[in-house]
Parts: structure tokens; C-alpha cells; sequence
């Protein structure tokens, strides 16, 4: 059960009782060893980590109600990605909240890593009427949302609401180099990811370092699409993170990042769009 906008109660399919579900950060190269511990008596579900080379039917196979399944499989492609449940129809399990993301840190880093002062998460999840497969397929969400994710101690896991990240926001400091870790597990929706007040100064598409751009006012990500975006806070006050398909900002996609001369959230009153 999670709130998803004020008052209103998704029972979510969740990994872990969260959706999305738990971030999980691993090292370029690493062996993932992931065991899917079934706890829901009435179906099967699944795994897949589109971070890997795998057989997808032997390895992101189901598992069946009260049963664990087990997987091994190589983590080569640093980046930002998605898993998901991939259990047919993969549209319900998803749009019922059994998505999240994946960090595979390279193994030479990002070239910007050196001046990066903070690192955050975003996730963008759509939410439609309860387990409504007419809804998932034919229809429009009734709610896009962020979520946040711990990426060290103190550090937040939220689920994606409509509400949490703007009345308690992310914190910067004037001058900071921001790093967001950003990936749009749909299912549905393209988001158009946008910091106001800023420009993206770098970006690498998927989190892939090769995949390096510069400049960027807006970055499109696919359903299941992620990013690296990196920006530079240079004056105090509350920046609105938004997906500029405006019609989803409306519905919820809009974290703020408060920046202030210490770096602490003074409590001010934030007005973002
Ligand atoms: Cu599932």
C-alpha cells in the first residue's frame, strides 16, 4: 500500500515493498548472483535486469507463488538501467509498480567525477486506475511521479508520489555540481527530463561515459530509458526537476532541488513551477 498522491492509496505490486523497488548499485564487471524469493501466493513473477546479457528465458524466467529462483549473470555495461518484473502481461506487472533501477558503475568512472560536490536519484513511474488493464493499455495515467533512492546513508527511498519531493526537496549548496542518476521506467511514457534554472551541462545518455553530450536543456528518455545529468547550481533558491511534457508535470513530475548558501534546507518556503 503506498500513497501516490495525497489521500490516495495504491495497493502496488512492489519488489521489496517499494515502487519502484530498491536501488541497486553494482561495479562494472561484477557477477550478479540475484534470487527472487516469491512471496505473492496467487502468481508468478520475474526478473529482468536490462543491464545484463542473459537468456531471457532461462534467466529472467518466472517463478512460481511460494518458490525462490536463483540467477547468475555478468554486469559488463556500465550505464543506468531498468528491471522490471517480466512476467506476462509485463504491462500489468509494471504498471502495478514492479519496476526500479540499476547503477552498474564504471569501471573508469565518468570523466566528470572530480567535480561532482552531489550525487542523487530519480526515478519517473506513471500510475494508472488500480490494476486496470483496459487503463494500462488504452488509456492516459492518472499520475506521473519521482521517487528518490538512497544512494549512501541518510539518503531517502521514497515512492513515486506526486507530493513527497516537492514538500520535502532535495538540498544543494550554491556552486555545487549536481549529479542525477535518472531513469524512466514508464511503462508507458517518453519523459522529457528538464532542471529549470539550469542548463545540463553534461549528460551521458544511459549513464553509458562514451555516450557524453554536452549542454543539453532537456533529455528525452525512453520507456526504460536512463541518464547521467550533471548541472551546476549557481545561485540559491528552488529549482524545479520536471519532465517538460507539461502534461505530465501537472500530474505529478515535479521534484525540487532548494538550493541555499550552506547547503542545509533552511526551511524556506519553496515555489517551484
Ligand atoms: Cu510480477
Amino acid at each position: 500500500m503506498l500513497n501516490y498522491s495525497k489521500g490516495k492509496i495504491y495497493k502496488a505490486w512492489t519488489f521489496n515493498g517499494q515502487a519502484p523497488g530498491p536501488l541497486i548499485v553494482v561495479n562494472e564487471g561484477d557477477t550478479l548472483h540475484f534470487t527472487l524469493k516469491n512471496m505473492d501466493p496467487a502468481m508468478p513473477h520475474s526478473m529482468d535486469f536490462h543491464a545484463v546479457h542473459a537468456s531471457p528465458s532461462k534467466d529472467f524466467a518466472d517463478v512460481m507463488p511460494n518458490k525462490s529462483g536463483t540467477f547468475t549473470y555478468p554486469a559488463n555495461n556500465p550505464g543506468v538501467f531498468m528491471y522490471h518484473c517480466g512476467t506476462k502481461p509485463v504491462l500489468a506487472h509494471i504498471a502495478n509498480g514492479m519496476h526500479g533501477m540499476i547503477i552498474v558503475k564504471p569501471k573508469s568512472g565518468y570523466p566528470t567525477d572530480k567535480e561532482v560536490d552531489r550525487e542523487f536519484v530519480l526515478i519517473q513511474n506513471e500510475w494508472y486506475k488500480y490494476n486496470d488493464m483496459d487503463d494500462f493499455q488504452n488509456g492516459v495515467p492518472s499520475y506521473v511521479v519521482f521517487s528518490t533512492k538512497a544512494l549512501k546513508a541518510g539518503d531517502r527511498n521514497t515512492n513515486g508520489d506526486t507530493f513527497t519531493l516537492k514538500e520535502k526537496p532535495l538540498v544543494a549548496k550554491v556552486g555545487d555540481k549536481v549529479r542525477i542518476y535518472i531513469e524512466n521506467v514508464g511503462p508507458n511514457e517518453v519523459s522529457s527530463f528538464h532542471v529549470v534554472g539550469t542548463v545540463l551541462d553534461d549528460v551521458y545518455i544511459d549513464g553509458n561515459p562514451n555516450n557524453h553530450l554536452k549542454g543539453l536543456q532537456t533529455v528525452m528518455l525512453p520507456a526504460s530509458g536512463g541518464a547521467v545529468v550533471e548541472f551546476t547550481v549557481t545561485r540559491p533558491g528552488s529549482y524545479s526537476i520536471v519532465s517538460h511534457q507539461f502534461n505530465q508535470a501537472q500530474k505529478g513530475a515535479v521534484a525540487i532541488l532548494k538550493v541555499t548558501e550552506t547547503g542545509e534546507d533552511d526551511g524556506a518556503e519553496t515555489n517551484g513551477h
